[in-house]
């Protein structure tokens, strides 16, 4: 089994202490691809579309309740996200905020608008055109010459665009999640007891590199948080030191303490842990699955943040067969609607091969509720709330995920392709300007081979 992939930060995690180094601004190279000959070359810097990224921002970006009611609230036409300015501006909304500055900028796109579009059309397509970015010429050698083609066709290709020659968003990002198989979060060992180490820090994080970055939190510098993984039966410690300016608590959602003091409640089960303060929590893992940890103080801030991230007890005999596994953390505060921290089209896809299975933990870890709708593909529903459903399970293609709720599900890649994979409450996902937030897609590659170059194109 892969523990899933992708591209890993350039942060490094002290081999001791588990604890994270903040990457900083994005470092990943991704080498240029052969580019086939379909189009002339173009040397284009990639620096074009990381002008935007500068300081953080907090000012308007602080999350509040009115900001969190917006996006229920049914979209005013061209208010959404074309007005919207997510470095400035009075607390846009997260649906504005998630969608103004990825596709916000006409200009960026040049040349006449063909007839029958408008400008929606141009700035549609260039969203997916960003979230593609170079990996569009090696589609070909995986698609073959037909279907690319014709996906060379629905991009425009033969335009030779800008973002042709650029890495896909989710590469131009620092501390892509997901990679705790890259680099884990690994504990030590004390008297036969797992002990992580971890830090509640403020952090910059770009949710797309279009974007200011905005001044979130993280566990280990991270949003989300570093996956803590072990098996059932396993003794935990976990340490906590704030970083912050303000006090915090940690709870560890789904473990079925025997202890209720490790609940991480403050002032029902633990004073809140201040500014500089270390705070230790212990318990056994005593039954497995999906499960998460956040702030449990002043939470809806804080959460919404960003101190979030998953936790994964795993059985003693895993009963499920899959290829590879993913975690999909949903979020809807702090900069718009976010998959693992980021909103489409810096969103990481899902990659499988043919008959390979794939396993995704989604964990809802946001203020509402988002039915996961996956394109040409089914979903096996095999746990909720860490709880295999048995006889029970069932079969889908949209799956609701509440707040605080995971389930598990099983996707058997059948047929090749780029499948959309989203949010199905539309302004979630869809503006005036195209496609953004939680978005994201399950590219079926027909061979195993193929994942493998796909990922090392991205991580390396
Ligand atoms: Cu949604």
């Amino acid at each position: 089994m892969d523990t899933l992939l992708v591209p890993a930060d350039s942060g490094t995690t002290d081999p001791e202490t588990g604890s994270r180094e903040s990457p900083g601004h994005p470092q990943l190279q991704i080498p240029s691809l052969t580019r086939r000959g379909f189009i002339r070359g173009v040397a284009l810097a990639g620096g074009g579309l990381l002008a935007a990224a500068c300081g953080p921002v907090a000012a308007g970006w602080t999350f509040g309740p009115v900001a969190s009611a917006a996006p229920l609230a049914a979209p005013t036409p061209g208010a959404s996200n074309a007005s919207a300015s997510p470095a400035g501006g009075a607390s846009p909304s997260v649906g504005a905020a998630a969608s103004a500055a990825p596709s916000g900028s006409p200009t960026a796109s040049s040349g006449p608008i063909p007839a029958g579009w408008t400008q929606h059309d141009i700035d549609a397509r260039r969203a997916v055109r960003r979230y593609l970015g170079n990996l569009v010429p090696a589609l070909k050698g995986v698609y073959g010459d037909v279907a690319f083609a014709k996906l060379a066709d629905i991009l425009g290709a033969a335009d030779d665009y800008p973002e042709l020659s650029a890495k896909p968003a989710f590469a131009q990002v620092p501390q892509l999640f997901l990679n705790d198989a890259l680099q884990p979060l690994k504990p030590t060992l004390d008297n036969g007891v797992k002990v992580f180490n971890l830090t509640i820090d403020e952090i910059n994080q770009h949710i797309d590199e279009l974007m200011p970055p905005v001044a979130a939190l993280g566990y280990n510098a991270q949003w989300p948080g570093p996956t803590i993984r072990v098996t059932e039966g396993d003794r935990v410690r976990a340490i906590f030191t704030n970083n912050l300016k303000e006090t915090t608590g940690v709870h560890f959602h789904g473990v079925q303490f025997t202890d209720f003091f490790q609940d991480g409640v403050p002032f029902v089960t633990q004073k809140p842990i201040t500014p500089g303060a270390s705070y230790t929590y212990e318990f056994t893992a005593n039954t497995s699955g999906s499960m998460m940890y956040h702030s449990h103080h002043n939470a809806t801030d804080q959460v919404g943040r960003g101190l979030l991230a998953a936790m994964v007890v795993e059985p003693k005999v895993e009963p499920f067969k899959f290829d590879r596994e993913y975690i999909w953390i949903s979020n809807d505060s702090l900069g718009g609607f976010t998959i693992n921290g980021h909103g489409f089209p810096a969103t990481v896809p899902v990659l499988a091969a043919v008959g390979e299975t794939v396993r995704i933990r989604f964990m809802n870890e946001g203020i509402m509720m988002h039915p996961w709708h996956v394109h040409g593909n089914v979903m096996r529903v095999i746990a909720r709330d860490a709880h295999p459903l048995g006889s029970a399970e069932f079969e889908c293609d949209t799956l609701g995920v509440n707040p605080g709720e995971r389930w598990d599900v099983l996707i058997t890649a059948r047929t090749p392709g780029v499948w959309a994979f989203h949010c199905h409450i539309l302004p979630h996902v869809e503006g005036t300007n195209g496609m953004f937030g939680m978005v994201n897609t399950l590219v079926v590659v027909p061979e195993k081979a193929h994942v493998d170059a796909i990922v090392k194109l991205i991580v390396s």
